[in-house]
């Protein structure tokens, strides 16, 4: 059987490569000649070693070719473009772009494929759309929508074991995809309707919105009341029947910020949860940049040093980095910034590469992504390097001790003040 992926990202590649590795013939598609030269020079672009060796190993086995254009044929075509949003509502132009080479070049029985996450009705309308704009009928061939569901960081462990929920068109549809999918997805494939399967995925980023913007609803609450918000989630916790996630700088990434606009711009006058959840959120770097001012407040001409650029830990992806909004907060209130991050690729502002630099002659330290060697940071050596000694720990990794120890006015994000003063006090006493 023979394949063709469109869109090599951080998904389309390794699902290609997935497919390739189990043994159909695929072709890769993607606009950027850079990135496809990149792919074949061992994809030096990508820090997710998994997704590295699984699209290696498909090139090697000569299962994956990659190209700028549809091959002449494919029994089935996968849809892998990314759907961004412009002034919040979703920009649909990928996917329609490939909708439309795919209905032009597909024949009768073909399977057509959505990966890309998009509104509700999106496949009916612009999938089945683009076969009726060509002069087909969709019905001729078969047509399913099978979200994507991985998270970042661990891609081809969550390609291979993550259950799939797949929508078909009409009866069959989804069958033909779940043959397709089954060849190296050990998760369980339910199948639905294509109007299901879009909403069950944005459905699901949308609750992990709304559980963030609780987080850190509490974060800013519990310091009000002069309590430590991460205790309160952890002993909450305890309880078999919540889960509460962490609070933090802003939520990030492409996916949780935006679909949650899918489903508030199907209806928005009965999704307020939704758009209040998504308020709270994007008000949080507004929460830290106001932490930052009330340490520096009293000076002109400081520095911030920022740890972290990457959405979110162990990862060097920046997209939609509430590092971004943060620096744009501070740069207001004429603070000079410098970024360092170990990890982070493409970046819209300049990354520091050393650390020690960073933080040379700094006046304060914002932790922002909660990458592992951050928690490790010796606060001694750090504090000799700056000029004034504070930090934030917006995401509750440093030990809180060993900074104070160290000198440092130590704030952290859903605690009170007075708990880390309070550790000060038990220090010198
Ligand atoms: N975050 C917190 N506190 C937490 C967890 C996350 O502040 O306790 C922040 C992160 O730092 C980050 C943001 O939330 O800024 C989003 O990160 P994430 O790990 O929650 O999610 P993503 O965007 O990396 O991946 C999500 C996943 N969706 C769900 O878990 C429901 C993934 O499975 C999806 O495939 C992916 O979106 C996608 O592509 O849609």
């Amino acid at each position: 059987m023979n394949l063709a992926v469109l869109g090599l990202g951080y998904i389309g590649l390794p699902t290609a490569a997935m497919f390739a590795n189990a043994g159909f013939a695929v072709v890769g598609v993607d606009i950027d000649k850079d990135r496809i030269e990149d792919i074949l020079c061992g994809c030096r672009h990508l820090t997710e070693s998994g997704v590295r060796d699984v699209a290696r190993s498909a090139l090697e086995s000569g299962n994956l070719t990659l190209a700028t254009s549809l091959p002449a044929y494919a029994d089935a075509y996968v849809i892998c473009v990314p759907t961004p949003t412009r002034s919040r509502k979703p920009d649909l132009r990928y996917v329609e772009d490939a909708a439309e080479q795919v209905a032009r070049r597909a024949a009768d029985g073909n399977l057509i494929v959505l990966e890309s996450t998009v509104p509700p009705g999106t496949v009916e309308n612009v999938i089945a759309g683009a076969f009726r704009a060509a002069g087909k009928s969709p019905d001729s061939v078969h047509i399913a929508h099978c979200p994507e569901r991985v998270i970042p960081g661990a891609v081809v462990q969550e390609l291979r074991n993550n259950p799939r929920v797949i929508g078909g068109r009409r009866p069959g549809d989804a069958e033909k995809a779940r043959a397709l999918y089954a060849s190296f997805c050990t998760g369980e494939i339910s199948l639905t309707d294509c109007i299901t399967a879009e909403l069950v995925k944005v459905v699901e980023n949308t609750y992990r919105d709304v559980n963030l913007a609780f987080a850190n609803e509490l974060a800013v609450l519990a310091e009000t009341l002069g309590t430590d918000a991460w205790e309160v989630i952890r002993l909450a916790n305890n309880h078999p029947r919540v889960n509460v996630l962490n609070p933090g700088p802003g939520v990030g990434g492409h996916c949780i910020p935006v679909d949650p606009q899918f489903l508030s711009n199907a209806n928005p006058f009965v999704t307020e949860l939704i758009q209040t959840a998504r308020r709270v959120n994007e008000r949080m770097p507004h929460v830290v940049a106001r932490m930052a001012e009330d340490l520096l407040a009293p000076f002109l001409g400081t520095r911030v040093t920022l740890l972290g650029a990457a959405y979110k830990a162990d990862i060097e992806d920046t997209r939609e980095s509430p590092a971004l909004q943060l620096i744009g907060l501070l740069q207001e209130k004429r603070r000079s910034i410098k970024v360092y991050d170990p990890l982070a690729r493409n970046f819209s502002y300049d990354l520091t590469p050393s650390l020690h630099d960073a933080v040379r002659d700094a006046d304060l330290l914002i932790v922002v992504t909660d990458h592992r060697d951050f928690a490790y940071l010796d606060p001694v050596e750090i504090g000799t390097l700056m000029r004034r000694r504070n930090v934030i720990d917006s995401r509750n990794i440093l030990n809180r001790r060993a900074w104070i120890a160290a000198g440092f006015t130590v704030r952290v994000l859903g605690v009170p003040h007075a708990a880390t003063d309070r550790v000060e006090t038990a220090r010198s006493a």
